[in-house]
């Protein structure tokens, strides 16, 4: 299941998951491609170089969940990755009343992975005023309203952290749940801090976040790094140029550590993969 706040990224990378799907280079391709048209409208911008627009809750379309079913590259194992309603406006609502809707919580209890989304740069993520004021938050009850836009991002992490804790269900074969971590728009960190890996991201930009996750013994927890198409089409006009014209299956990456290496891959399926590999 894909999860994540306003702004993270999903929906971009739902649209070049869905182009790697069909390309069926990945761990993962698709059995049967149902016609999504939020999905292939997002597509359609990636391809005509440029991101696709924040996705607008009022939109009928975009608000329909979908589920679809992927098979590893050697036919061995089935995934069903289930893609509620992409915005995330309504998972920030979730976090600051505490409630999530019965029905993503019954799609999370017949879950066993969720991939959670984090934006590099994303002028919506908030930095808490300091440390012991996340903390209070994340304390605090929830019964009193309070002004959403002062969550801090990284308590929202953790609420929807916790969601999952409590929802999610072991897998077939017995194992803990799993969660990947999208940081995405990697590309746009400088070269030092691609270097130090996502996992060193996240220890930095959200301390209180990596603290919960290393505590976390109910799930496992895998972060990447994900570039949709390997650069900023916004921000840098060459960068679109030369994406423009090279091949776009070749394009973006997802990065991972592994034993303290980072490194970069062109599977943009892999976060997706982890979730259901042995
Ligand atoms: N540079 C760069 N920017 C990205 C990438 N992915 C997303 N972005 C930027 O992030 C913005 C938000 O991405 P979306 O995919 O719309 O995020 P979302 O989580 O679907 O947002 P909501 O629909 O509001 O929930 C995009 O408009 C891009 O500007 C990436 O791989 N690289
Ligand atoms: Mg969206």
């Amino acid at each position: 299941m894909l999860i994540g706040g306003p702004d993270s990224g999903k929906t971009n990378y739902l649209a070049r998951l869905w182009k790697a799907l069909q390309s069926g280079s990945g761990r993962l391709k698709s059995v049967e491609a149902p016609e999504i048209k939020y999905v292939e409208d997002a597509l359609a911008h990636l391809l005509q170089g440029s991101f696709a627009p924040r996705s607008e809750m009022n939109i009928e379309e975009s608000r329909r969940d979908f589920t679809v079913t992927l098979v590893t590259q050697d036919d061995a194992k089935r995934i069903k990755v289930i893609v509620p309603d992409v915005t995330g406006e309504l998972w920030k609502d979730a976090v600051s009343s505490s409630e999530l809707p019965a029905e993503w919580m019954n799609l999370l209890k017949e879950s066993s992975g969720a991939l959670l989304f984090i934006r590099v740069h994303s002028d919506l993520n908030v930095t808490p005023m300091d440390w012991v004021t996340a903390r209070d938050l994340l304390k605090m009850d929830w019964a009193e309203p309070h002004q959403e836009d002062s969550i801090p991002t990284q308590v929202v992490l953790c609420e929807l952290l916790r969601f999952l804790q409590l929802t999610l269900r072991r897998r077939s074969d017995g194992g803990l749940p799993r969660v990947a971590i999208a940081v995405t728009a990697w590309d746009r960190l400088d070269a030092g801090t691609k270097e130090s890996g996502p996992g060193a991201y996240i220890e930095s930009e959200y301390p209180l976040f990596a603290g919960r996750l290393e505590d976390v013994t109910a799930l496992k927890v895998k972060v990447f790094g994900v570039s949709v198409v390997g650069g900023d089409l916004q921000a840098d006009p060459d960068f679109r140029q030369k994406f423009l014209e090279s091949d776009f299956d070749t394009a973006g990456y997802v990065v991972e550590e592994i034993d303290s290496v980072v490194r970069e891959e062109p599977d943009l399926t892999m976060p997706i993969a982890w979730l259901a590999e042995d």
